[in-house]
C-alpha cells in the first residue's frame, strides 16, 4: 500500500519503533507521511504526538520530519538531528539517553512500556516471510518481536546482494534464564541471516527506492592526523611490550570525523590483518577492508559515504564474509567486548583533569547527541580509548576543563586521553598522577598553566589529597564560556 495509508494506522499515543543506525537502514516514506498526517491533525486542533524509539540516529527524512511537525513526546535512545535537539534543549521533547547495548532488553524487561508498532526498512522479503534486513540491524528484532503491529518498507534501493551480511542471534533469554552468548571472535556466526516476522502481525508493506542518509566525511586534517599518528605509536609501543599482539584486538571506532581519520591513519599505519568488532561500520573502515589491513568487521551498521556506499554495493562480494551486521545488543554486548578485548576509540565533547569524560552535552546542559554506544565499549573494552581537539571553538573552549561539567565515563573506565597535543596513559595512574599527566599532555598550551594552577590551588584548599578539588572553582571555566564567550580569564 501507499506510504500515506500505512502512516494513517498509526495512532496518537503509540510508542512506535523504527529501524534505523547512524544513517543507515531507516524507513524512507512512513515517517514523512506520518508527518503530514500528524501536521493535519494539528491543524484540526487533535493532538498528535509519539513515543520514537530507533535504534541510533536516523535522517531528516525520519527524526527532522517528525520533530518539525512536533510529533514527537518521547525520544530515544541516540539522535542527532538539529531540530530533535532543539527541542530537547528547549524542554519541549522528552529524551531518554541510555546505552545502546540496553534498549532491546529494557524493552523485554518491559521497563519501557509497550511497543505499539515497528516500521522497519528490510532489503527484500522472501516467500516464507523471513526479511533480508538493510543496511542496519539495530534493535529490529526486538521492535518486531515485541510490536503489536509491523509495517514494512522494502527498500529497492538497498543491494539485493545484501543477502547473506548479517547475522541476527535468536538465543538469547531473560534472566534467570540467560545463558552465554557463543560468540569467541569478530567474524564468528552464531545466527541467522534474517529476521523472522511473524505475518500475521504485518499490516502494511510499502515498497520504497531511496538512498540512505550518507553523510560525507570531511577529509582528515592536522588535528586528527596528529590524533591519529599518538593513537598508532601508542598500539605500536603495547605491542613492543608484549600486552598487545602483533595484529592488535578487534578494533570499535565512534562516530564523526576523528573517528574516520584516525582509522585512515590506522590504515596507512604498520598493522596488518585487523579485526573489527564495532557498532557503526563508516567509510574508514570501509577503506581498511579495501586495503586488506582490515581481515573482517562485525558491526550493526554500515554508515557509510555516497562515494563509499557506491563502491561497497558496485564490489559487495569483494565484502562477503568479512562484513557481519548484528543487532546492537549483540555488536554492543558487554559480555563479548570483555571476551575478546576490544580496542575503544571514542571521540568526546571533554575530560577532565582526573580523566572523567563528558561524551554528550555542551556546557553541563545542553545536550549535542548522545552517550551510543561509548559507555558499553569504554567500560569493557580491553583499552579504553577517547579523543578529542584539545580545543574548540577557535581556542575560546579547553577540551582538557578542571572538572566535567557532565560525566558519561567516570574516570575508572577510561584508561587513555588523546588529543593532537599528545596521548596520555592512565592506566596504573593515581588521580594526582593521572591530573598531571593530562594536563602535560593533552592541554593546549593556552591551557596548560590555568590547569596546573587550579591542581596547586586544589591541593591547597581540598578536604582530601585523593582527589581534590576546589568545589567554587571547578566549574567556573564553563560559567565563565558562558557569561563571557571564552574560557581564557
Ligand atoms: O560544534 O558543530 O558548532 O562546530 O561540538 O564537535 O569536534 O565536530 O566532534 O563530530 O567528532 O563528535 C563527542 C559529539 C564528537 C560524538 C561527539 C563542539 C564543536 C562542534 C562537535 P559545531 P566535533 P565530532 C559509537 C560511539 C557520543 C556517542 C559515541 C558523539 C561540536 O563523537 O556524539 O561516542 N559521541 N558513540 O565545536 C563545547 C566542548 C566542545 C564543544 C567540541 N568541550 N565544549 N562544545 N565542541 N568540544 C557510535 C554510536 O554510538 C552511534
Amino acid at each position: 500500500m501507499s506510504a500515506e495509508q500505512a502512516a494513517a494506522m498509526i495512532q496518537p499515543g503509540w510508542n512506535v519503533g523504527m529501524s534505523g543506525f547512524t544513517g543507515a537502514g531507516y524507513p524512507k516514506a512512513v515517517p514523512r507521511a506520518l508527518a503530514a498526517h500528524i501536521e493535519a491533525a494539528h491543524a484540526a486542533g487533535r493532538p498528535f504526538r509519539i513515543g520514537l524509539w530507533t535504534g541510533a540516529s536516523t535522517a531528516p527524512e525520519l527524526d527532522g520530519a517528525l520533530a518539525k511537525v512536533d510529533g514527537i513526546d518521547m525520544r530515544l535512545p541516540y539522535q542527532s538531528d538539529p531540530t530533535v535537539r532543539a527541542q530537547i534543549n528547549s524542554g519541549h521533547m522528552q529524551y531518554v539517553d541510555i546505552h545502546l547495548s540496553h534498549v532491546a532488553q529494557f524493552v523485554w524487561f518491559g521497563f519501557l512500556g509497550h511497543l505499539n508498532v515497528a516500521v522497519i526498512e528490510v532489503a527484500g522479503v522472501l516467500p516464507d516471510g523471513r526479511l533480508i534486513p538493510s543496511t542496519s540491524v539495530g534493535n529490529n528484532k526486538t521492535w518486531i518481536e515485541q510490536a503489536d503491529y509491523v509495517i514494512l518498507e522494502v527498500n529497492h534501493r538497498q543491494s539485493a546482494a545484501l543477502e547473506g551480511f548479517h547475522d541476527v542471534y535468536y538465543g538469547a533469554a531473560l534472566p534467570p534464564h540467560r545463558k552465554p552468548i557463543p560468540l569467541e571472535t569478530a567474524d564468528q556466526r552464531i545466527g541467522e541471516p534474517y529476521l523472522r516476522c511473524d505475518p500475521a502481525k504485518v499490516i502494511a508493506v510499502v515498497d520504497t527506492d531511496a538512498p540512505d542518509r550518507n553523510s560525507v566525511f570531511t577529509p582528515p586534517d592536522a588535528q586528527s592526523a596528529a590524533i591519529a599518528q599518538h593513537i598508532i605509536d601508542f598500539l605500536q609501543h603495547e605491542v613492543a611490550q608484549g600486552r598487545l599482539p602483533k595484529s592488535l584486538l578487534p578494533l570499535q571506532s565512534g562516530v564523526g570525523n576523528i573517528a574516520n581519520a584516525v582509522l585512515a591513519g590506522l590504515d596507512r599505519g604498520p598493522f596488518a590483518g585487523l579485526t573489527a568488532y564495532t557498532e557503526v561500520l563508516q567509510d574508514g573502515m570501509l577503506d581498511m577492508l579495501r586495503s586488506g589491513t582490515l581481515q573482517s568487521a562485525s558491526c550493526t551498521a554500515l554508515s557509510l559515504s555516497p562515494d563509499a556506499a557506491d563502491y561497497f554495493n558496485a564490489h559487495i562480494d569483494d565484502f562477503r564474509g568479512r562484513i557481519l551486521i548484528r543487532p546492537q545488543e549483540i555488536s554492543n554486548h558487554p559480555e563479548l567486548i570483555r571476551r575478546m578485548g576490544v580496542l575503544a576509540m571514542n571521540a568526546m565533547i571533554e575530560a577532565d583533569i582526573y580523566g572523567n569524560v563528558n561524551s554528550t552535552h555542551l556546557m553541563g546542559s545542553a545536550i549535542m547527541n548522545g552517550i551510543g554506544g561509548s559507555g558499553d565499549f569504554a567500560r569493557n573494552a580491553y583499552i579504553s580509548m577517547f579523543m578529542t581537539p584539545s580545543i574548540a571553538k577557535d581556542g575560546s573552549i579547553s577540551c582538557i576543563v578542571p572538572m566535567a561539567s557532565h560525566v558519561d565515563h567516570t574516570e575508572h573506565d577510561v584508561q587513555v586521553i588523546v588529543t593532537e597535543q599528545g596521548l596520555a596513559d592512565l592506566r596504573g595512574l593515581a588521580p594526582q598522577q593521572r591530573a598531571r599527566r593530562i594536563i602535560d599532555t593533552c592541554a593546549h598550551p593556552t591551557y596548560r598553566d590555568a590547569l596546573h594552577d587550579y591542581l596547586a590551588r586544589a591541593r591547597l584548599q581540598a578536604n582530601g589529597q585523593h582527589t581534590p578539588h576546589v568545589l567554587t572553582d571547578a566549574l567556573s571555566w564553563h560559567e565563565r564560556y558562558l557569561r563571557t564567550g571564552t574560557m581564557l580569564p
